[in-house]
């Protein structure tokens, strides 16, 4: 590994063969950061971008915002870990630069064409085949081993669950800028670009930070089916479909089921509608590339998966984390938000499920499709329902059937 390898070309084309004889602590820094670039190309990434480990006490400010105002809903990790967080040196006093590494997963499919075809359950692009964190934690490992085995410098790797604030660090390197749908967007990658990182003792010149290109564009605020977003770059999870269909254990709030349409697991609307990936190739790397059963799934099948079937059809794959009760409460949601008949003695059967999350939703699903039939199983199910919130479900049967359905714009 290492010096001798056969130098490929780079996006940032820095590249030169690596010269181990250097003069200066600074020209050392710079021949070891070309030849990091190269390791991490032949790892199979598509960018690298290196700032410093730290960031502005504004990014502090505004994860505390956002903290204080409770954005991140029952994501209590999020606030537990505030002060390592706010500061890549909270969690790690002697890291001295930070390493970014992006991989695309640019769909080469639309990722919003399923909107139309509510008998079908929309999977995030980056959930229809193999769980991300995986690919890229062992090849940042790979990569982070050469660097310690090269420079002698201490290392660690993070992807997504560390408490790390990878967008901004990575827009701080320069590795894109953070969109106002608040992800990185690259010129090169558009919005379809996962991060990891390096963070680490050696000390490499920092790239300067790229400027924002968003310009007037608004389309990822727009576009947003539940108006997660009050302002460019700021976003309440608790509104996002990526956080009621993968984070969130409870049941989804009810001002908010009938806009979230038939998405299933993670939502990429304000992603893809960003011009910017009109620059992105589709990715080629397998582990990407969608599983063909995960692309429109029957929401059916999806509602009626057991424990053992939804471990056998997810296991390697990021949904595995979300586990069969969300992903059934979230189908059932999104066959209640079509003209899914059909689907009404599965949703019965599923009223006796075990998980009281699944049986509220069903009772909801119900009321949507067979609102009759929900009435006449309502007097019976509350005589033998002791779960609290399975019970206001049935409860709510008897609201307001005139109240105006609710908007995007409905508080919670
Ligand atoms: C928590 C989390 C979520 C939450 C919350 C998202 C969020 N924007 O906060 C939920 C579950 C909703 C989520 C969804 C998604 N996520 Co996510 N998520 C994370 C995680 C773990 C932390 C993000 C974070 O720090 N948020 C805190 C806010 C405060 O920070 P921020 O988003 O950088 O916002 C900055 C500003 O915009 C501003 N700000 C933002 N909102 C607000 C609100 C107020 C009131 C104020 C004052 C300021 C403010 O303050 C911040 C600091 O400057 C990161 C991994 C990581 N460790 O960083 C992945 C990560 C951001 N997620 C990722 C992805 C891919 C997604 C999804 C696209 C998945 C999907 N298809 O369903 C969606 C996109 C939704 C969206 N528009 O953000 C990728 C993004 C890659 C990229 N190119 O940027 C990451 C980096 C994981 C990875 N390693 O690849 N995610
Ligand atoms: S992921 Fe979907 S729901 Fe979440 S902010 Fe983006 S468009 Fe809105
Ligand atoms: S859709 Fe428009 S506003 Fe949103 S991130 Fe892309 S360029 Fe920026």
């Amino acid at each position: 590994m290492g010096r001798s390898k056969k130098v490929p070309s780079w996006p940032f084309g820095f590249l030169n063969a690596f010269n181990a004889v250097t003069k200066t602590p600074q020209d050392n820094g710079a021949a070891l950061k070309q030849a990091l670039a190269a390791q991490a190309q032949a790892a199979g990434f598509d960018l690298m971008a290196v700032t410093t480990a730290t960031l502005p006490d504004t990014v502090r400010r505004e994860l505390g915002a956002y903290l204080d105002d409770g954005r991140h809903g029952s994501m209590g990790w999020m606030a537990d870990t505030f002060e390592r967080r706010a500061h890549p040196q909270g969690m790690w006093p002697e890291a001295v630069s930070a390493v970014i590494l992006g991989m695309s997963y640019a769909p080469g499919f639309d990722p919003l064409a399923l909107a139309e075809h509510p008998q079908r359950g929309v999977i995030s692009s980056y959930a229809r085949n193999r769980d991300y964190h995986d690919l890229i934690k062992k090849r940042l490992k790979h990569v982070a081993r050469w660097l310690h085995q090269e420079s002698g410098a201490a290392v660690k790797v993070f992807v997504d669950t560390a408490p790390l604030m990878e967008k901004p660090l990575a827009a701080q390197a320069g590795a894109g800028w953070q969109g106002k749908h608040t992800n990185l967007v690259s010129r090169r990658f558009g919005s379809w670009l996962f991060l990891g990182e390096i963070l680490t003792t050696a000390s490499l010149p920092a790239d300067p930070p790229e400027g924002d290109h968003c310009g007037r564009c608004t389309s990822c605020i727009t576009a947003c089916p539940t108006a997660a977003f009050d302002g460019p770059r700021r976003i309440d999870p608790r509104r996002c479909v990526s956080y009621l269909t993968i984070e969130h254990e409870g049941p989804i709030p009810r001002p908010l089921r009938p806009l979230m349409g038939n998405r299933v697991y993670g939502c990429d609307d304000c992603l893809a509608v960003c011009p910017w990936n009109k620059f992105a190739t589709p990715t080629q790397v397998s582990e990407f590339l969608p599983r063909a059963e995960l692309m429109a799934p029957r929401l059916a099948d999806l509602a009626a998966l057991s424990d053992a079937d939804f471990r056998t059809v997810f296991t390697g794959s990021p949904i595995k984390r979300a586990g069969r009760v969300r992903m059934v409460r979230n189908a059932l949601n999104a066959l209640a938000n079509g003209p899914n008949v059909d689907a009404v003695p599965l949703i019965e059967r599923l009223l006796a499920d075990e998980s009281p999350i699944v049986r509220g939703a069903a009772v909801w699903a119900l009321s949507r499709l067979a609102p009759d039939r929900a009435a006449i199983l309502a007097a019976d199910a509350l005589a033998n329902e002791h779960d609290t919130d399975v019970r206001a479900e049935w409860a709510a049967l008897s609201e307001d059937p005139n109240a105006p359905p609710p908007t995007a714009h409905t508080p919670l």
